[in-house]
């Protein structure tokens, strides 16, 4: 821009001393001084127009200089940027190197990787197989305990449901029995024993007449007799009273509510009725067999059978009483060391363990 400037004031220069030199030419009068003023205006002009030159020359030169910098530091910069991009370029290789010895490294350790993998998924399936099958035998033996720990929870549970309801029926039947105890003391001179045994020493394998006449001693064992027992029910409605003491001293009782029985004619039939309450149970009438119920029967001895039963009950029991087919209470049975089959089932099932037994009825 500065070269051009100074061409352009140049030029203006060049085209007024022209125009100047044109304008002295049309003076004729003085050609010489004319001419040697043209010569020194030319000369002046050249002079100028060299300065002019030199100047723009000069100022070129120093363009040209500073242009001859310019590019030198462009050329620097370029050789630096040169330098630069050769030492990226390095690096990047460098880098291309480092990564490709990476993925390298990547790639074995991720066949590695894999190949662990692939071991330990088939070694997990060998023993996931073996833990498996183990387990799932452990399991059963668990479950299989754990069935039978149920189970025993189970029978413990209902056997706590039977002591309970054990406890409460216990608690019950005390109550009745300090109640009835409370009211046999109360009317104890109205109790009559129809029978009695404290010991073997009096046979109950005895006669139609003997029982109907009774025998043995009242302070010992004895039975009242059939007709003295129909005469003291007959006319009116008696409770009867039976209690088994054995050998431990333990006594159970039962009481029944209606009690009589009739002549010899009808052959001292018995009629029985509830309520029974007591610790022996209901043996006479509740039975496990309605054949044993002793509900209407008449009364056997071993000379007389009365019984429902093919046999002879009171023959084959050794003692009279009021069989059906044939029993499962029986109080008059023969006593140790002689076998005496069920006296009371199932609370005492045989004579052995019974120390004393009593019969006894209250008029109502
Ligand atoms: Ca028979």
């Amino acid at each position: 821009m500065k070269s051009v400037f100074l061409f352009t004031i140049f030029i203006t220069i060049c085209k007024a001393m022209v125009s100047s030199l044109l304008t002295g030419t049309n003076n004729p009068n003085s050609t010489a001084l004319i001419n040697d003023r043209r010569e020194i205006k030319e000369i002046d002009v050249l002079r100028q127009i060299i300065n002019q030159e030199t100047l723009i020359r000069l100022a070129r030169v120093r363009d040209v200089k500073a242009l001859v910098e310019d590019v030198t530091s462009v050329k620097r910069s370029i050789g630096s940027t040169k330098a630069i991009i050769s030492s990226l370029q390095q690096a990047i290789e460098t880098l291309k190197r480092q990564l490709g010895t990476l993925s390298q490294e990547q790639k074995r350790e991720i066949q590695k990787i894999e190949q662990n993998i692939a071991d330990i998924y088939e070694l997990f399936n060998n023993r996931t197989l073996q833990t498996v099958e183990k387990a799932a035998c452990k399991s059963n033996e668990k479950i299989e305990q754990f069935q039978t720990f149920l189970t025993e929870h189970r029978r413990l549970q209902r056997e706590v449901d039977q002591l309970r309801q054990d406890n409460m029926e216990i608690r019950d039947l005390l109550t009745n029995l300090n109640l009835t105890r409370l009211k046999l003391n109360a009317d104890c001179k109205d109790l009559k024993a129809i029978q009695k045994r404290i010991s073997g020493s009096v046979t109950f394998s005895k006669t139609w007449k003997e029982f109907k006449k009774g025998f043995g001693n009242p302070h010992s064992s004895y039975w009242i007799g059939n007709d003295v027992i129909h005469h003291l029910t007959k006319e009116r409605n008696s409770s009867l009273y039976v209690s088994i003491t054995l050998q431990n001293g333990t006594t159970f009782y039962e009481l029944y509510h209606q009690f009589s029985v009739s002549d010899e004619a009808n052959k001292y039939k018995l009629f029985l009725g509830g309520p029974a309450i007591g610790t022996l149970g209901d043996s006479m009438l509740n039975t496990w067999s309605s054949t044993d119920n002793l509900f209407g029967m008449y009364f056997s001895t071993t000379d007389q059978d009365n019984d429902r039963a093919s046999e002879n009950c009171a023959a084959n029991k050794k003692g009279g009483w009021w069989f059906n087919n044939c029993h499962d209470a029986f109080l008059n049975g023969p006593w140790s060391p002689q076998f005496w089959y069920e006296p009371w089932t199932p609370t005492v099932r045989n004579g052995y363990e019974i120390k004393e037994t009593l019969m006894m009825i209250k008029p109502h």
